[in-house]
């Protein structure tokens, strides 16, 4: 169950079959055994695969560093604006291929590491995966950091050097647990530490009011409490290696590293109290997706990386340009959800405080500088500090907070005042104890504020943020998620990415929009075989990984239906595990009909605090347990459950797919971004009206996709409906798999374990299973019927890969660039 040992898919094809150079696999098989011999300090007889791994990519980080300090200089040089990324996850993965396809040199590495005895698919899965992000919006930025390279946008990424990233999960009879995760324990051969740039970080303490040289009042923050901040550098290389961004990760560090007093006391463990608890804030990552942690610590993480980058950030415009009145010239922020929004109330007091800038020039430059992604609109996800922490934590912060919004609703309070009005547009929330809402915040300080899907956007304009529009009616802006495909196709599904260089020439690998020359190729016989065949080969490699992790075989012949996300009740694995259920009841009454052979996949970790989703995982695990075991729908269904997803088994499953579970109650995910990937390496997607899934539709034509269940306005109407739930109305499917589960059918040892489950969709079921359910079983018969005929469903699949080309992130980031950033994309 560890993902260091389990080996993925072996990468055993050309992506693109260029001549190779013999001398510069010479030269780069010296460059790995100087590396071991010297910065390891080994030798080949003694090398383990970690040691041939760190040797190689420090071998290839020299090739980056050059081209780095040229991207530095040229960028410097020319006075070029800047992107700052600030995002609390990075959900990057392994480094070691994607670097090794962007430089074009996964072949040359492979024939140098070969004639030392060593084989690269081997070193690539020793390669830890970096998991700091939990999910979607981690794994967002990743893309984009990778895409701003490649687009040759001289960027930032800034976040957290967490030490621990998202748990390990493993799976025990059928269970989560959650294990640490350390990634970091045999060190990391990509990044720098940058023991010179270190920026102070306060906490607590007051503001007191001084006067200045001048006479005028002022106010000043005298913290508590002091930690530094010390700045770690990973390079990160776009395509073809033309440009190196670097992604600037914060560490905590106490500026006094021991009470030698104490120590000398006797007392060693006091001696290293405190160092310990502010170390703590680059501990670890928040295992929390869409639920806000609510907790000081994350604050403290919040602010500690906000302020670290908004320091660097300006000492470096004062160093290039002198005044930081041109900051919004050169300096383009995007605030990654709201979790770097204290920002807003940051960069003001930099402004002000330290640079002595008036309130409303600190204002203009604010406003004009930083932008707002808004990533989910969960009323549970949107975070709201209460009052009394941040008068505690941040002091100053809070009174600019308050000044802020006093003159954001001032205008309002002339002539008659709309309560209500007021009272929805205030960053302070007085429902029920006093919270600062940080979209607010983030919403009043930002240039421009931006949904992530076209229906996302839109919801975010009618609900949370109907009020502020309304005052800010060319604020918010649509930027559809994507995703890069150099790592979603060229790299995770080497097979396919050759094919298509074969019928589209190597344009395909720099110009996504080449896939279209594929609708043509669509109906084509001889190319739905090789399409076909490629699948059939990755399927057969993530066979292997299923038997390696499970101990389960599972054929390559039967349907692929992957569900690989967070496990959470608005994604509905448990609409999926149903339908999986009801399928098994209905293969068992009827033995002798034909079956379409399926097996479903899923993966995906839950909040460790998430008791609903951690059932979920437990019922999906019982319920593989019996179907399985049946030899009655033997060669017909099985169900797994794939341990620690995360992004590697990410790029074994995607391409992998033949059909992609895209199934939340509509209104719910903002996007998705893993139906992106999915329908990229073919896969025809099954779901609702939802995130991204619109567009997808709209791309890939409506014949091409399976879609199902009520619309957002749909969902809205029926929560507003009185008549909730209506068990009468079931059909006798689903009323049959619901009361298999309460039968303890899946649990004999325990019948009443799922009832929580149960009890859920019977009350007033939020996420509208049982109301979706038929409509989405018809859905899958639909699917059974079009991979009844092959032709037809590999010319759908075709035709997904030919039309998803606007889905990548290079899209993503030349609209940013245009209309938010406003600097040049090559
Ligand atoms: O962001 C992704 C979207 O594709 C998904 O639809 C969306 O669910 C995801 C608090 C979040 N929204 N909010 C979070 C993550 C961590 C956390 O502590 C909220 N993640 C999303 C990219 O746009």
């Amino acid at each position: 169950f560890d993902d260091r040992s389990s080996s993925v898919v072996p990468k055993d094809i050309v992506t693109a079959a260029l001549p190779i150079d013999e001398s510069a696999v010479l030269v780069l098989r010296n460059a790995i055994l100087a590396k071991l011999t010297y910065a390891v300090g080994t030798t080949p007889a003694h090398a383990k695969d970690r040691d041939w791994f760190v040797a190689t990519a420090l071998a290839v980080r020299d090739r980056i560093v050059d081209r780095w300090a040229s991207s530095h200089g040229a960028d410097g040089q020319a006075g070029r604006k800047h992107v700052y990324y600030l995002s609390l996850e990075f959900l990057i993965g392994r480094l070691l291929s994607d670097t090794l396809h962007n430089l074009r040199l996964t072949e040359p590495v492979r024939e140098a590491l070969a004639g030392l005895g060593v084989d690269l698919d081997e070193l690539r899965s020793i390669e830890p995966d970096a998991a700091l992000g939990n999910g979607g919006l981690g794994r967002l930025a990743a893309c984009f950091m990778e895409s701003m390279a490649s687009l040759e946008v001289p960027a930032y990424g800034y976040g957290i050097r967490y030490e621990h990233g998202l748990f390990r999960q493993i799976i025990l009879d059928g269970r989560q647990y959650e294990q640490p995760e350390d990634w970091l324990c045999q060190g990391n051969p990509w990044e720098f530490e940058r023991s010179d740039v270190i920026h102070p970080v306060g906490f607590g303490g007051t503001s007191e009011e001084v006067q200045a040289p001048d006479g005028s009042r002022a106010f000043v923050w005298i913290p508590a409490e002091t930690v530094q901040a010390v700045a770690y550098d990973t390079p990160i290389v776009g395509w073809r290696g033309r440009h190196v961004n670097a992604l600037r990760l914060w560490s905590a560090r106490a500026t006094e590293c021991l009470l030698l007093d104490a120590f000398n006391m006797g007392d060693h463990v006091g001696a290293l109290a405190s160092r310990t608890r502010v170390e703590a804030i680059s501990r670890v990552l928040y295992p929390g997706d869409t639920t806000d942690a609510g907790r000081e610590l994350r604050l403290r993480q919040e602010f500690f990386f906000t302020s670290a980058s908004l320091q660097d950030l300006l000492a470096r415009h004062i160093r290039l340009h002198g005044d930081l009145a041109t900051l919004p010239d050169y300096a383009a922020l995007q605030l990654n959800d709201t979790h770097p929004a204290i920002a807003v109330a940051e960069l003001m007091r930099l402004l002000i405080d330290e640079h002595r800038f008036h309130w409303e020039d600190a204002w203009a430059i604010t406003t004009k500088t930083l932008n707002y992604t808004n990533h989910t609109l969960l009323p549970e996800a949107l975070e709201r500090w209460p009052v009394s922490l941040l008068e505690r934590v941040l002091p100053r912060h809070l009174q600019i907070i308050y000044q802020i919004n006093w003159l954001h609703l001032e205008p309002l309070t002339r002539g008659e005042i709309d309560v209500d009005l007021v009272k929805s547009l205030s960053v302070i929330d007085e429902s029920g104890g006093r919270y600062v809402r940080m979209g607010h915040l983030a919403f009043i300080g930002a240039n421009k504020v931006n949904g992530v899907s076209a229906l996302h956007t839109q919801l975010m304009r009618q609900t949370v943020f109907r009020d502020l529009h309304a005052v800010y009616p060319t604020r918010i802006v649509n930027k559809t998620n994507g995703i890069t495909f150099r790592r979603w196709l060229h790299q995770a599904n080497p097979r396919l990415s050759a094919l298509l260089v074969d019928e589209l020439g190597e344009e395909v690998l720099d110009q996504p929009d080449a896939l279209l020359g594929l609708e043509k190729l669509a109906d084509d016989q001889a190319f739905q075989n090789l399409f076909r065949k490629q699948r059939a080969a990755a399927k057969a490699d993530l066979a292997k990984v299923v038997a390696e992790l499970l101990g389960e075989t599972i054929s390559p012949d039967a349907l692929f239906d992957v569900q690989i996300k967070r496990i959470h009740e608005y994604k509905r694995q448990l609409l999926n595990i149903l339908e999986a259920i009801a399928l098994y009841s209905a293969i068992r009454a009827e033995p002798e009909r034909h079956w379409v052979p399926r097996v479903k996949i899923l993966a995906g970790k839950a909040a460790a605090s998430y008791h609903q989703a951690k059932l979920i995982i437990k019922l999906a695990n019982d319920v593989a347990k019996v179907i399985n075991s049946d030899p009655l729908v033997a060669g017909r269904l099985k169900v797994v459950f794939l341990p620690n997803y995360n992004v590697s088994l990410a790029e074994a499953i995607v391409p992998a797919a033949d059909l992609s579970e895209q199934i939340s109650t509509a209104g719910m995910e903002a996007s998705g971004t893993g139906n992106m990937k999915l329908a990229l390496n073919g896969a025809l997607t099954i779901g609702t009206l939802d995130g991204a899934n619109v567009e997808i539709r709209e791309c890939v034509g409506a014949e091409n996709i399976f879609i199902f269940g009520l619309t957002a306005q749909e969902v809205e109407a029926r929560r507003r409906s009185t008549a909730h739930q209506e068990p009468d109305a079931w059909s006798a499917r689903l009323r049959g798999a619901l009361e298999l589960i309460r039968v303890g059918t899946f649990s004999p040892d325990e019948p009443h374990r799922f009832d929580p489950l149960l009890h859920a969709l019977a009350v007033d079921d939020l996420f509208m299973v049982t109301a979706d359910f038929d409509a989405y079983w018809a859905a899958q018969r639909q699917v059974d019927d079009l991979w009844q005929s092959p032709s037809a469903w590999w010319r759908a699949s075709i035709l997904n890969t030919a039309r998803v080309a606007w889905f990548s992130s290079d899209r993503t980031i030349r609209e940013y660039a245009e209309e938010i950033w406003r600097v040049p994309v090559q």
